[in-house]
């Protein structure tokens, strides 16, 4: 009975812990309430903020846009009066006699000719800009982006061989070649769909290594490319990793994995890549997603920048040409 007695006021203890005295000292209940309470509080105050720039970056673009649509319709009036005074020049022209004719030439032509100049730069107007549209793109975190591409800055990385210049490589001109070791970095651009990529592949020798950290600033993205077919290694790039993900500037960044060199007969399969460098362990804190693919024949290699996308544009990524 005693004991029972003492569960009860436990019971009795921790009820009054849920709902409180009733008096001054409040349950967990209602503390529990006012954190969701202030937690959607600080989410409405952010995404007011959000969308109070977005609407800045919105706005800003069209009064630019507009301000220069005046400016070329001011311009191509002011090109058609100096035509209409250019045409009249020459119909002035056809009643003189010879003599006065010949004088005239030469600064009627430079009349002509800077009337047509002017014609050429107007008639070079881009599609973009002969169009009233306002391609918008959200990104994951709510910021608007304006423009037929959203760029991206991703970082691609791993050991020396694994083929991080190969996979750039094939991606940029869709053709696979011998490349030499990176020395220093290569930047190249990749789009894709409405995605600009400006990748930054950074030598992976490991005289180089300590480098890597100076290139993390504001990227998006990390592609670590692992070589499948070395096993020997593997724990040596789980150790890279390891390093990566621990890294302060890179904790928001997406991480790719790309389990490379899949065409090699032979090479670990993706099960046994992610086993291998331990990626479900070590890269909980990231989103991350660990991707097979071959830079000789350029398997995989798009399903990779596709989920990149996914994680960076928050709506559908669509083809806008
Ligand atoms: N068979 C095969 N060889 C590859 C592949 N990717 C890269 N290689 C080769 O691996 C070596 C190292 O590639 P590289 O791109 O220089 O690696 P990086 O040091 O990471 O830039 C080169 O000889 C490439 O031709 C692949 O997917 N398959
Ligand atoms: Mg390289």
């Amino acid at each position: 009975m005693d004991q029972m007695n003492q569960t009860v006021r436990r019971l009795e203890d921790v009820v009054m812990g849920i709902e409180g005295n009733g008096g001054d000292e409040i349950g967990t209940l209602e503390e529990a309430r006012t954190r969701v309470e202030s937690h959607f509080e600080e989410l409405r105050v952010r995404l007011q903020s959000q969308e109070a720039a977005a609407r800045a970056v919105v706005e800003t673009h069209a009064r630019e846009r507009l301000a220069t649509l005046t400016a070329t319709q001011h311009d191509i009036s002011t090109w058609l009066a100096q035509v209409v005074s250019v045409v009249v020049q020459c119909e002035s022209a056809l009643s003189q006699d010879d003599a006065r004719l010949v004088g005239n030439g030469t600064q009627l032509k430079k009349a002509i000719e800077a009337v047509e100049k002017q014609h050429d730069q107007f008639s070079q107007l881009s599609p973009e800009q002969l169009s009233p549209d306002i391609p918008i793109t959200f990104t994951k975190d709510n910021r608007v982006h304006i423009g037929p591409k959203i760029e991206m800055r991703v970082v691609a990385l791993g050991l020396d061989g694994a083929g991080k210049t190969s996979i750039l490589f094939k991606l940029k001109q869709n053709e696979f070649m011998s490349v030499t070791p990176t020395i220093g970095f290569n930047v190249e651009t990749i789009e894709y769909k409405n995605l600009r990529f400006n990748v930054w592949d950074i030598g992976g020798q490991p005289k180089l290594r300590p480098l890597w950290k100076h290139y993390f600033l504001n990227t998006q993205a990390v592609v670590f490319v692992v070589d499948s077919s070395d096993k020997e290694r593997l724990t040596e790039a789980s150790l890279e990793l390891a390093k990566l993900v621990a890294e302060k500037e890179l904790k928001d960044a997406a991480l790719l994995i790309f389990a490379n060199k899949q065409d090699v007969d032979g090479s670990e399969g993706v099960e046994s890549v992610t086993e291998a460098v331990g990626a479900s362990k070590l890269c909980c804190s990231h989103s991350w997603h660990l991707q097979g693919c071959s830079a000789q024949t350029g398997a995989g290699l798009y399903q990779g920048l596709d989920w990149l996308s996914s994680q960076l544009v928050a709506s559908p990524v669509t083809t806008l040409n």
